[in-house]
């Protein structure tokens, strides 16, 4: 068995931003639109009115202040409400192989490797463009890797899902480096015309080298101690889109085709599930939640990560847990990894971290980390 590493990780952040006061203002448009064009119904009873939304409730009640996004001119027009993509040919690098190459180059170039050292590809997301060929195909051709690649969806959950298969490949021999992106474009199936979540979510893309301990040369290498994964089956997180929907001759626009949640119920039920989660994850490795130095959680909910730090070890300071949802919103399976990029030059030799993600499934990922 091969001691195994992170030894890179890379981000790509989209080129537009868009705060809450924007969002909240084409919301409203769009509200306005709806309620005047259905005012009849309305009046009669036959049809509920659609309520403004405010930055005020979203800043409360998420800590969300702004989420980059793809393209952003589609989402603000209140007679669309989703973004603008332009179909690609088939011998065109799709959007998700593109956003991930993007920030495969950044995490190989800080492991000091390039794409001929890769010899497995994991594309981990909570959706993807297409059923196939797996784009982490076409990822491990663009970067002129060798081996092999595939897709996999665990929703929020997908990179600390995809981190534990790379890691028990390379473990065992199977793999030597691998690469895992996360390419989260998460505006092409969120609902940006439900006040309840439309706020939630952006899109970003984030990779990670997963290598042996003796072939790691890069000057910031965390070893990897354990990875615990759990899975709990809940309708409170769901999205109903996919290849049936035709056969079923069901309305592709239909609200149940893009996410919707119970978020309320997510929030009471994910957190004491991820909380002794982790408790336990370390107890295994004979570990307190107190000896970690960092916590990089997934990044849903300002909330939930002070209550599950509160759970673990007392206390919910930033410093022990850092966040980055005011800046990039909930990006699905890429938040705790973009915690982990953007928040561990601070730490030393032989600190002690815990990645952690939780989402729809319910799923939940841990990965315990040890700086060299
Ligand atoms: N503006 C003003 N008022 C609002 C708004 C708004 N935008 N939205 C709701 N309200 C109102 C409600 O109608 C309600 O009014 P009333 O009391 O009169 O009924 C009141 O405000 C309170 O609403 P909530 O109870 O819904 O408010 P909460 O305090 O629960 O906050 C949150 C809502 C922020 C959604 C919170 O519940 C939360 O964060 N929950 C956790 C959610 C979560 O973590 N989900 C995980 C999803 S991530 C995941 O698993 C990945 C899935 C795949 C990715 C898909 C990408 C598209």
């Amino acid at each position: 068995m091969h001691s195994v590493v992170i030894s890179g990780t890379g981000l790509y952040q989209p080129p537009h931003t868009i705060t809450n006061a924007e969002l909240v203002e084409a919301f409203n448009n769009y509200a306005d639109l709806q309620n005047k064009r259905f005012a009849s119904d309305i009046e009669a009873g036959h049809r509920a009115s659609v309520p403004h939304s405010s930055v005020e409730f979203i800043e409360k009640a998420s800590g969300i202040c702004q989420r980059y996004v793809m393209e952003k001119t589609g989402v603000l027009d209140p007679q669309r409400m989703y973004p603008r993509f332009e179909e690609r040919s088939d011998d065109q690098l799709s959007l998700m192989a593109e956003i991930a190459v993007a920030a495969a180059q950044e995490a190989l170039a800080q492991a000091g490797k390039t794409g001929t050292d890769i010899d497995m590809v994991l594309c981990a997301a909570s959706n993807m463009q297409r059923a196939y060929p797996a784009i982490a195909v076409e990822i491990q051709q663009a970067l002129g890797a060798g081996g092999y690649g595939f897709d996999m969806n665990v929703a929020c959950s997908s990179s600390t899902f995809a981190m534990e298969q790379a890691v028990n490949a390379v473990r065992c021999g199977t793999a030597r480096c691998v690469l895992v992106v996360n390419p989260e474009i998460t505006s092409g199936h969120h609902e940006w015309r439900d006040r309840d979540c439309h706020f939630i979510f952006g899109d970003v893309c984030t990779a990670l080298i997963i290598e042996r301990a003796d072939t790691a040369t890069g000057a910031d290498v965390w070893e990897v101690l354990g990875t615990h994964l759990a899975t709990q089956f809940s309708n409170n997180i769901r999205n109903n889109f996919g290849f049936m929907n035709r056969g079923e001759d069901a309305d592709p626009a239909a609200r149940d085709k893009t996410f919707h949640q119970e978020g309320r119920k997510v929030f009471k039920e994910v957190v004491p599930i991820a909380a002794a989660h982790i408790e336990g994850h370390l107890a295994q490795l004979d570990q307190k939640p107190e000896a970690v130095r960092r916590y990089w959680l997934h990044q849903a909910n300002s909330g939930m990560n002070q209550l599950v730090l509160k759970k673990l070890v007392g206390d919910a300071s930033e410093d022990r847990a850092p966040l980055i949802l005011n800046e990039f919103a909930n990006t699905a399976s890429a938040g705790s990894i973009v915690a982990f990029h953007k928040h561990r030059q601070d730490l030393v030799s032989g600190d002690l971290g815990v990645i952690c993600s939780f989402g729809a499934g319910y799923s939940v990922g841990s990965v315990v980390v040890r700086k060299h």
